[in-house]
């Protein structure tokens, strides 16, 4: 049993408001080709289809076409929701799709079930988990209290009776943490409330494969065959050095298990460069053929700039997000972002002070600060 391991598409989603649709569209281009060139059984996308739950009409069609190039291969398609996605609208038309070997489980009814597909040595079963609460696993007798995220998925677990001397894949999206593993977070994940969402990853090792979704950067847990396949493109500066992948996983008897990663190339990539103004325009670094990846610019200039961006821009259309380190700035002003827990501490002013600071690449002075504060002031929103 052959099967090509993704997750976390994120079909339109914008990072710092440049659309992602082009570059999906490029790297789902190159996921179909690894279908043909490698023939599976199965693709498995584990969780985070779409950005939103609502997805706008550029994305339903994107994923719409992404379905059809695969189906044309003659592959079957198993996939969960995410956290991003909404169950019933992922679910939609899903018994009927079925027919068509594409397995869609939006909605985690109360039980896990499995899709089975065959092959030389018998079956596989397939355990599809869409993205669960404690909330949506309620135990209709009620014996029992479900008491957070590791609970819910044991009882998830537990309800599928599994039989682990057959050949099993879990498919799932939720946050499975080991002790002594330390994951690889990006920014670009939705990060719930401090790690409670966590689950032990013990509980899965007696899977053939855990086909994972949720974090962005490709990481195992603990094993080789507990593996988050992360995102298929970058979708944070944060993961500017990760290289982007799909996995593909050959289980043979059961126990023969070899998994490889096949790269993904992006249409654009996403790339730190620091440096003077000067020398990054320059006509030798205009010339460079990737001047149109994602960008974010750290500039090291000592005196006043008249509007950088812009003139960054100028040569490299899609720069993202521009910071400044120097004397006056004194550290690394990507290092001063507050976290989420700091800002909800910060007054307003402080929060202006910081925003002016990322813009402009200065602290503001004493004249600039006191016609904030008046304007805090006279709108109310300071003191
Ligand atoms: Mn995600």
């Amino acid at each position: 049993m052959k099967f090509l391991h993704l997750s976390d598409l994120h079909i339109g989603k914008s990072v710092n408001g440049f659309s992602m649709l082009d570059g999906q569209r490029h790297v789902f281009g190159q996921i179909i080709e690894y279908v043909r060139s490698e023939q599976p059984d199965a693709v498995v996308i584990a969780g985070d289809i779409y950005d939103r739950a609502v997805p706008g009409v550029e994305a339903v069609r994107l994923f719409d076409d992404f379905l059809t190039g695969m189906s044309n291969e003659d592959v079957s398609v198993l996939l969960v929701s995410g956290n991003h996605d909404s169950p019933e609208r992922l679910n939609y038309a899903s018994r009927l799709l079925s027919e068509k070997r594409i397995h869609l489980r939006g909605v985690f009814e109360g039980a896990l079930r499995p899709v089975t597909l065959t092959d030389e040595y018998g079956a596989v079963n397939f355990w599809l988990l869409p993205f669960i609460k404690p909330s949506s696993v309620r135990n209709p007798a009620g014996e029992r209290e479900i008491d957070g995220y590791d609970d819910a998925f044991a009882a998830a677990l537990e309800s599928a009776n599994i039989d682990f001397s057959a050949r099993n894949v879990l498919v799932a999206h939720q946050f499975f943490t080991r002790a002594g593993v330390a994951p690889v977070r990006s920014e670009s994940e939705l990060n719930p409330v401090g790690g409670l969402d966590a689950i032990g990853a013990e509980s899965i090792g007696d899977f053939d494969y855990a086909a994972l979704g949720h974090l962005h950067g490709a990481q195992t847990v603990g094993a080789e065959h507990v593996r988050y396949a992360g995102s298929p493109l970058k979708y944070s500066f944060s993961e500017w050095r990760q290289k982007k992948s799909v996995t593909l996983a050959e289980l043979r008897r059961k126990g023969d298990l070899t998994v490889t990663t096949l790269p993904l190339a992006p249409l654009r990539d996403m790339r730190e460069m620091k440096g003077r103004l000067e020398v990054l325009l320059s006509a030798e670094a205009a010339a460079r053929a990737d001047r149109e990846d994602y960008l974010h610019v750290v500039l090291t200039d000592e005196e006043e700039i008249i509007d950088p961006l812009n003139r960054l821009r100028s040569v490299y259309p899609n720069v993202m997000a521009l910071d400044f380190e120097n004397s006056r700035t004194g550290v690394d002003a990507s290092a001063m972002r507050p976290t989420p827990e700091e800002i909800g501490r910060l007054s307003p002013y402080d929060l202006f002070s910081e925003f002016f600071l990322r813009l402009s690449g200065a602290v503001m002075s004493e004249e600039q600060a006191e016609i904030a504060r008046e304007l805090l002031e006279t709108s109310g929103t300071e003191r």
